[in-house]
């Protein structure tokens, strides 16, 4: 088994309301990283994290599934988790073992009932988050919408890192607001983007949009405010780490645009998962309770410390019997 130093793993899960594509987009960013050689699609029973019968025929996921990608050097664990009212509890579970979250919000519908509990899970349990506004592919999608909904109920430091490059049927791909680039998607679903320049009529926005996040990332960190005073500006090369350690101390929620159907914004999100989101070591520890008296410990995460397992879900399987499924190995 390839074994991974802790600050190459990245424990993610997916939250969001019901429908909001977060089984689809698990499956758009296995194929995007080439873990599977087809994109899976939930409408055909295909997707890789409802694999429960139950699940391909009602086309919803009931308990949490676990997928991983390998992205470089980096070991990318996706916690699926299901997004309707009476199964919380296990999306809930599955934030234990996990140290960020992609929060997905639909482009059409915006902030939805099961939006403001995984919101509320990932306050509880102190979880940076990216939000992705997803299926922008739909018609009516919006993403200036469904962002001033998201910022209306949980504040200014959600900023977008992202634009999108068309939308509705026209949807193609995403603006890296960090790097100035813009990344367009063809339609054979690779999920992997072309680079190019940002599209002229959309270089205004695209400034201004990096002005908000700039000034985000400044804000909370003295040094980066001094410089941005000094420059009027931050070079791309201090952005990324401040943007980083904002994002880790939950002083920023970045936003991005995606659809996981169509594919499109996959390898930008899996790249920003590494470069943004915290590894298990950034974590530093958790709490458990001793064997002999039940009290609490402190247990350090770092790569030189005792194993130590927190087990989050156990399935029972008709042919192996009880299985608990280790981030490692995934459930199939
Ligand atoms: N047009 C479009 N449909 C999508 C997209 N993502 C998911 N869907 C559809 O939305 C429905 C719900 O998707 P699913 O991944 O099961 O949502 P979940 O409940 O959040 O896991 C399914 O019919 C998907 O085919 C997308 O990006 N664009
Ligand atoms: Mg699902």
């Amino acid at each position: 088994m390839k074994i991974y130093d802790g600050q190459n793993v990245r424990n993610v899960a997916l939250l969001g309301h019901g429908d909001t594509g977060k089984t689809q987009l698990v499956s758009a960013l296995l194929y995007a990283a080439g873990m599977v050689n087809r994109l899976g699609k939930v409408d055909e029973g295909s997707s890789v994290t409802d694999y429960d019968e139950e699940e391909i025929q009602r086309k919803f996921s009931i308990t949490s599934a676990l997928a991983h990608a390998e992205w470089g050097k980096t070991k990318i664990n996706l916690i699926d988790t299901p997004g309707y009212n009476i199964f919380m509890h296990e999306t809930e579970a599955a934030l234990l073992a996990a140290e960020s979250a992609l929060m997905l919000v639909h482009a059409v519908a915006g902030v939805e009932v099961q939006t403001e509990k995984v919101w509320g899970f990932c306050e509880k349990y102190a979880l940076p988050r990216v939000v992705v506004i997803n299926q922008l592919d739909r018609d009516r999608a919006s993403f200036e919408r469904a962002l001033s909904a998201i910022r209306e109920a949980y504040g200014r430091t959600v900023v977008p890192v992202q634009l999108p490059v068309g939308e509705e049927k026209n949807f193609r791909g995403v603006i890296d607001l960090v790097r100035m680039k813009a990344l367009l998607y063809d339609a054979s679903g690779s999920g992997k983007a072309k680079e190019s320049d940002i599209p002229p009529e959309l270089s205004d926005a695209a400034a201004k949009a990096r002005e908000g996040l700039i000034e985000m990332v400044a804000e909370g960190n003295d040094k980066l405010m001094e410089e941005f005073f000094e420059k009027g500006t931050i070079p791309v090369e201090d952005l990324i780490p401040g943007l980083k350690q904002a994002v880790t101390e939950r002083r920023l929620y970045p936003v991005v645009a995606s659809a996981g159907l169509p594919n499109i914004g996959s390898d930008a999100l899996v790249n920003l998962i590494v470069d943004y989101l915290p590894s298990p070591v950034e974590r530093r520890e958790v709490t458990g309770l001793d064997r002999e008296g039940g009290n609490p410990v402190k247990r350090k995460i770092a790569d030189d410390q005792p194993v130590c397992a927190y087990v989050f879900k156990t399935v029972a399987d008709a042919f192996a019997g009880r299985v608990t499924p280790s981030p490692s190995s995934g459930t199939r």
